[in-house]
């Protein structure tokens, strides 16, 4: 039985393409800043999001770490929101390794934070606070919904960021998906940002990595942060020419998966025992739940799910998080659907 796995879009596999890349790629040491193939990516990316330049890392999490660490210094203050992946999934790292407060206002359901949220937040001049630097927001806003922040709302936040002299950062581990949902370019979203960062090994599809943008200068300082967590890799190129691939042949694609993320939605309404959350699919991601009296509860529905070759995440006892990606094929919406039927019966 051939397992549909609907758990995250980073369990992904690598295309033949990619891997034929990764093969043949140039490569050299790209702490000495040498990896023609990192530079090529680091480039591209920069392009892509109209940023002066690009920083190649391992990770998401490495990512946002990064640029707040360069952003801010110990006993700073950040203003996130309350789901932020960077505030509940990323370790405390912040707070960990970089000594910086968080500072968490609640996030709506479509992922935003309200402007009044974020200036009664920000700290005044006083010996018993800590000085307020950096702004964050996510999009798409993964534990609201998959939802994408609009040009217009970003440039709101931007500019209350700018007139209060603050940085703002955004988590854009899948900010390809917010700009092929919203039909504008991903330099419109990244415009209002003073860093971004996107991740090649989510929806689009490569094994490794993630990308940081911003100014010449932040990247350079951004470069050194890398160095100090760890991040510093040398011939990188081999895993930067997939992200290079992902970018020319996935990021084209990514409208497909919102696609089967609506059929596949259409077909999940049937089931009686299972709602819909309100907006959702806004992109790649089918956020369902089940009903408080529901004699199941989310993970032992996944168990018996995983009978049936279907793997889904239950991020609560009473939520599923199903996300569409590339290996996941028409026919296999189908699949998943008849398996919701078996485990929760139909109407
Ligand atoms: N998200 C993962 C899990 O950690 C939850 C997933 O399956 O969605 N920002 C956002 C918005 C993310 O969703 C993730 C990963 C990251 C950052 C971190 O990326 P990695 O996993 O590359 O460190």
């Amino acid at each position: 039985m051939k397992t549909i796995d609907l758990r995250s879009d980073t369990v992904t596999k690598p295309t033949p393409a990619m891997r034929q890349a990764m093969a043949s790629a140039p490569v050299g040491d790209d702490v000495y800043g040498e990896d023609p193939t990192v530079n090529r990516l680091e480039e591209m990316s920069a392009n892509l999001l109209g940023k002066e330049a690009g920083l190649f890392l391992p990770s998401g999490t490495m990512g946002n770490l990064a640029a707040i660490l360069t952003h801010c210094g110990r006993g700073d203050e950040i203003i996130l929101g309350d789901m932020a992946h960077t505030f509940l999934f990323e370790v405390g790292g912040i707070a960990a390794l970089g000594g910086i407060h968080p500072h968490t206002i609640p996030n709506q359901s479509d992922g935003t934070l309200r402007l009044d949220d974020i200036k009664n937040a920000i700290r005044a001049e006083n010996d018993h606070y800590p000085p307020t630097r950096l702004v964050t927001l996510e999009n798409t806003h993964n534990r609201c919904g998959g939802a994408p922040l609009s040009v217009e709302y970003t440039h709101q936040v931007g500019d209350l960021a700018q007139s209060e002299g603050l940085k703002l950062h955004l988590d854009g581990a899948r900010l390809f998906n917010a700009a092929v949902a919203l039909d504008v370019e991903p330099a419109a979203l990244a415009g209002p940002v003073d860093s971004v960062t996107f991740c090649l090994s989510k929806g689009l599809g490569a094994p490794v990595g993630s990308v940081l943008c911003g100014s010449g200068d932040f990247i350079k300082r951004a470069r050194r942060t890398r160095k100090m967590l760890g991040g510093g890799m040398r011939q990188a190129g081999i895993i930067a020419a997939a992200g290079i691939v992902a970018l020319e042949t996935i990021l084209p694609r990514l409208g497909e998966d919102h696609t089967r993320a609506q059929l596949l939605a259409q077909r999940l309404a049937e089931i009686p025992r299972l709602q819909l959350e309100p907006g959702t699919p806004a992109t790649n991601m089918v956020y369902c739940t089940l009903s408080d009296d529901d004699p199941l509860n989310a993970p032992q529905v996944a168990e018996k799910l995983r009978q049936y070759g279907v793997l889904v995440s239950a991020t609560a006892q009473r939520r599923f998080r199903l996300v569409l990606h590339y290996w996941v094929e028409d026919s296999h919406i189908e699949k998943v659907a008849q398996a919701f039927q078996n485990v929760l019966g139909s109407r």
